[in-house]
């Protein structure tokens, strides 16, 4: 089997309602680059990535263009040799971009190998919980949500069958406002639903230990890159000082950065973005590295890919039930009677594109 030809395409996705986060730009929509990678027997494998912002998303498409084609004739099954051969021809351009496009390479490599192989990725990834994964809805309750918003959203949530919700805090003028946003979400769902705050960084240390105390008398499961993810001495200061658990990990690049993150002690729970590791290899890598280390993990977006690290990898405690690519496939993300995420039973990633939504969505400027 080799890898004969590619395709790809770019799509909008609108969401629900324009999201604000720390560092992200606000949208509406979320731009998918989709990669369709194609085998000499017919096969074909999908891979994607995605950004809020526009601004260079055309030199990402040009870059997994390049590198699809750089690597037609490559038996799709030498994952670790064709990575290789990639960063070989990619290494000067450092972490970031590279690792978008060894990611959705190395996701479209792992749909091709399920599919040729007839088995789910998550039990070729050597599979230990076959029918659900532990899930909590994101997506949803940012900054901008008004505290009778983020009642009536965490409500409604609750009603939708989530036992875990996260919100995000970080843009009120005092930690006792902060601690207002998490005395209405917890008496919006009552004692026994689980409940994480994310910051996405931009405090400091003062900050954070004066909102952590807020937070404290609602029962908060964790707390989310509070800081900025390079100060690893201050990390292991929160770790150390703060009953509640401190998560972080999303903005690593590279399976490899995890090896500090945890020798550091920067962390209670290790979030690891399948992107930003450059895909599920690299994922498995640096679970791996979790796993050593006694840390538990928690998957960062792409709830479709994460499913699969969920039911594959030892140790995770989360996946996040990010929204954002919803509607482009046709396979629903299900979560079950105890609020848990169903693990897909069917070949590859076991998903497949809707049409219409991305004739819809199709960007083609
Ligand atoms: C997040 C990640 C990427 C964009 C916006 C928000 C957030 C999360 O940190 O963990 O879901
Ligand atoms: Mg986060």
């Amino acid at each position: 089997m080799k890898i004969a030809s590619h395709e790809i395409i770019v799509v909008d996705n609108p969401l629900e309602r324009p999201f604000m986060a720390a560092g992200v730009i606000p949208s509406s929509s979320l731009r998918h680059v989709i990669l369709k990678l194609r085998t000499d027997d017919g096969i074909e494998g999908l891979g994607w990535s995605f950004s809020h912002s526009h601004r260079m998303l055309p030199a990402l498409v040009s870059a997994i263009d390049d590198i699809a084609t750089h690597i037609e004739g490559a038996d799709p099954l030498m994952r670790e040799a064709i990575a290789a051969d990639i960063l070989k021809v990619t290494g000067w351009a450092g972490e970031g971009m590279t690792h978008w496009v060894q990611a959705t390479i190395n996701i479209a490599l792992w749909d091709i190998a399920g599919k040729a192989l007839g088995q789910p990725v998550w039990k070729l990834l050597g599979g230990h919980s076959a029918e659900t994964v532990p899930t909590y809805a994101s997506g949803h309750m940012w900054r901008d949500y008004t505290l009778d918003e983020l009642s009536e959203t965490a409500g409604e949530l609750k009603e939708r069958g989530f036992t875990g919700m996260k919100f995000r805090c970080g843009a009120e003028a005092t930690a006792a406002d902060e601690g207002e946003r998490a005395r209405v979400v917890r008496q919006a769902v009552g004692d026994d639903v689980q409940l994480m705050i994310d910051i996405n960084g931009g405090w400091d240390i003062p900050r954070t230990v004066a909102a952590a105390r807020q937070f404290e008398a609602y029962d908060i499961f964790w707390l989310e890159d509070p800081i900025d993810h390079r100060d690893l001495q201050g990390y292991r200061q929160l770790v150390n000082l703060l009953d509640i658990s401190i998560t972080q990990g999303e903005y690593y690049y590279g399976y490899q950065s995890f090896l500090t993150l945890v020798n550091a002690g920067a962390a209670d729970i290790v979030m690891i973005d399948t992107h930003h590791v450059g895909g599920i290899d690299g994922w498995m890598k640096a679970a791996a590295i979790c796993n050593a280390a006694h840390r538990p993990i928690a998957t960062h977006l792409s709830p479709e890919i994460a499913v699969h690290l969920g039911a594959a990898a030892p140790g995770v405690m989360m996946v996040e039930y990010m929204p954002w690519s919803f509607g482009l496939f046709n396979e629903p993300m299900e979560i079950d009677a105890a609020g848990r995420l169903k693990v897909p039973q069917t070949p590859g990633l076991g998903v497949s594109l809707n049409e219409d939504a991305i004739k819809r969505g199709a960007v083609t400027d």
